[in-house]
């Protein structure tokens, strides 16, 4: 056990530091910093467990510094932690320098990239639900956030989630402050509304003075202690903590201190005992080798659909998911009270214990499964309506920075739901998943496709989308097909097509069905099963494109922007002399029985006929 004198004394040391580097780096957040310096002297050498030479050591405990913006402080403490040198922190946010404005795991000591406010928790969440359930080890996770962030819904849903599966194994750190960016905090220091709102969500609450280091270490044993329900320390602070003439200031968020470093320095030094506090070993976990997510995952069993059978693909989710739980004890799944139309509730069924019920939160489903997903503990299978995953972009976005390992699946793609009308429909999720740096989107058009896409995404280190339909569709491929990332099939050819024809899910089985009609007309067309929107097939565009005439046709049940019109308008882009004919959904849909609305929106094989007949 450090004693108080030695956590004070650190505590300021990592102020010093926080000053100085973000004057090295003319940019920065030193005030936001100064008011966590006394929880985070305690926290890393008194109350968590971490292996130093192995920072993602399973058994450790976790810490998720929400309030991204306090990267400085985070730095500091793994410096005087040991684990690099100081001096290096005074290559803050340099080009060369992975020290960033913000922490990413491109840092071995960061398991989930912060900055975006209000998205820790649910990592957090997600960190401890794995350690409860999955990995049934004893490490504790952290997760500091701001007042100003507290006003985000996303830190709500993520404390319900918290407190519904009683994770006593994670502490919510807020740093009531006072002040955000431009003014005071809505509540600034009503320490006891906090408390009533984190007690009404379920936590053991406790309002604490942030720069008591004594207070700090008697609450997080008091955390320790309490059982069955997650606790909320509020930690009431002062921004710029310990810096005379600008603690508890407005106007100094965000800003370095400038000419006012070297005093400030001084009157911070001239409180410790020591100006190099002794380095203060960090307590280590009793380590444990539990599984990890294995190199290959493969679905239990292959396929199984006869031709000519009719099913959808998001039940052949259900069925491919729940193939891939048998194929790892590693593989979750997790949903947000849409299970029965997701078909994810077939994988609940299979395995009960890896399934988790998210509730109605999306942007929380997402950063839960990020956190799940984070030290190679699990692969997560996320599925909700295709179109609800639009509210979670921002924790998706920011997975790509964490370099999360999440799969999406999202079904009721497009305007082939029907009756339900547009506010169900995904139209624009394309789009969205395709924008997202590493990511694959995959689009299967029948069962088997969909379960070997599954397949696939387990097996990719990434963010993944797949897109999964409502209506049922006919098998296309035999069980055995093989399908792969950046690959298309060609499901109908002859020696004479006059267009080649783009599809996926829908539309494919709506291009198959104009290629019978044009036929009787005497008029070939080549169909293209795109399958893989991301990365595309731009070889076999090309080939087929110059074999059809230059006569492309894509059709697709999305809007017209950032979808497969798109993807494959920048391939053919290579290819001058091409004509492209794009048929999408123009404008907002409506309610009404799916074959109406894909004539109705002009993605039918009526209008697909009829472009061909155009050409
Ligand atoms: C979602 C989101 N919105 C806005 C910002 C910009 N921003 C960064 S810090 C900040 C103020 C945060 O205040 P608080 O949570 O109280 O943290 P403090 O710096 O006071 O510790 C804002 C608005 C952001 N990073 N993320
Ligand atoms: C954790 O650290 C211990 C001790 O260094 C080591 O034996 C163990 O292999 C590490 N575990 C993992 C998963 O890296
Ligand atoms: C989902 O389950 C509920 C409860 O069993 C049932 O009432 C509802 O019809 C189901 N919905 C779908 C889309 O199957």
């Amino acid at each position: 056990m450090a004693d108080d004198q030695v956590l004070n004394d650190v505590a300021n040391r990592l102020r010093v530091l926080s000053i100085q580097s973000t004057n090295a780096s003319n940019s920065g957040h030193p005030t936001t910093c100064a008011s966590i310096a006394e929880v985070m002297s305690v926290l890393f050498f008194d109350e968590m467990k971490q292996v130093l030479s192995d920072p993602r050591n399973a058994s450790s405990d976790r810490l998720v510094l929400s309030k991204g913006h306090a990267a400085p402080i985070l730095y500091a403490a793994w410096a005087v932690a040991g684990l690099f040198p100081e001096e290096r922190l005074m290559d803050l946010r340099k080009i060369d320098c992975e020290l960033e404005g913000h922490p990413t795991p491109k840092l071995e000591f960061v398991d989930v990239a912060t900055g975006s406010l209000g998205q820790g928790l649910s990592c957090a969440a997600g960190m401890a639900y794995t350690a409860k359930h999955f990995d049934k080890l004893d490490y504790r996770v952290y997760c500091i956030m701001g007042d100003g962030e507290a006003a985000e819904g996303s830190v709500w849903e993520a404390m319900n989630f918290a407190q519904h599966y009683k994770l006593d194994n994670l502490v919510a750190i807020f740093d009531i402050n006072r002040l955000g960016q431009s003014e005071a905090t809505c509540l600034q220091h009503q320490m006891d509304v906090y408390k009533a709102r984190c007690e009404a969500f379920g936590f053991h609450s406790i309002v604490v003075d942030g720069h008591c280091v004594k207070a700090l270490k008697a609450a997080f044993a008091e955390a320790r202690a309490t059982k069955g329900k997650p606790t909320a320390l509020i930690l009431k602070t002062f921004k710029g903590r310990g810096i005379p003439g600008i603690e508890d200031q407005e106007n100094w968020h965000g800003k370095p201190l400038g000419d006012k470093a070297a005093a400030a320095i001084q009157a911070i030094e001239g409180k410790m005992s020591n100006k190099r506090p002794s380095k203060v070993p960090m307590k280590a976990p009793s380590i444990s080798a539990p599984a990890t997510v294995p190199s290959a995952i493969s679905l239990s069993k292959p396929p199984a659909y006869s031709q000519g059978e009719k099913v959808a693909t998001r039940l052949a989710y259900g069925t491919a998911v729940a193939k891939l739980g048998e194929g790892s004890t590693r593989v979750i799944a997790l949903d947000a009270e849409t299970k029965n139309s997701t078909y994810a509730d077939k994988f609940k069924k299979a395995h009960p214990d890896r399934f988790i019920e998210c509730f109605i939160a999306e942007q929380n489903l997402v950063g839960v499964a990020v956190g799940c997903g984070t030290r190679k503990r699990t692969v997560p299978f996320v599925s909700t309506f295709a179109a609800f995953f639009t509210r979670a972009f921002d924790q998706l976005r920011m997975g790509a920075i964490s370099q999360a390992n999440v799969k999406c699946v999202g079904s009721h793609a497009g305007i082939s739901i029907g009756e339900d009308g547009p506010s169900q429909m995904a139209l624009e999720d394309i789009a969205m998943f395709r924008s997202i740096p590493g990511s694959l989107v995959f689009y299967p058009s029948d069962a088997v496709s969909t379960e070997r896409a599954c397949e696939l995404a387990a097996n990719y280190h990434g963010i993944v989308f797949i897109r999964t339909s409502r209506p049922a569709t006919t098998i296309l491929y035999p069980n055995d097909e093989v399908f792969e990332p950046g690959k298309c099939k060609i499901v109908r050819k002859s020696s004479s097509d006059r267009a080649l024809v783009i599809g996926a899910g829908v539309t494919l089985h709506e291009a198959l069905a104009a290629a019978e009609t044009l036929a009787k007309e005497g008029v070939n067309i080549r169909v293209c099963d795109i399958f893989s929107v991301k990365p595309i097939d731009g070889t076999a565009i090309l080939q087929n494109a110059a074999e059809c005439g230059n006569n492309v046709i894509v059709v697709e049940d999305h809007y017209e922007q950032g979808g497969i019109g798109d993807a494959v308008a920048h391939v053919l882009a290579q290819a001058p002399g091409t004509k492209l004919r794009h048929l999408c959904v123009r404008g907002i849909p409506r309610s009404g029985p799916p074959s109406v609305l894909l004539d109705v929106f002009g993605i039918s094989a009526k209008s697909i006929a009829q472009a061909v007949r155009e050409i």
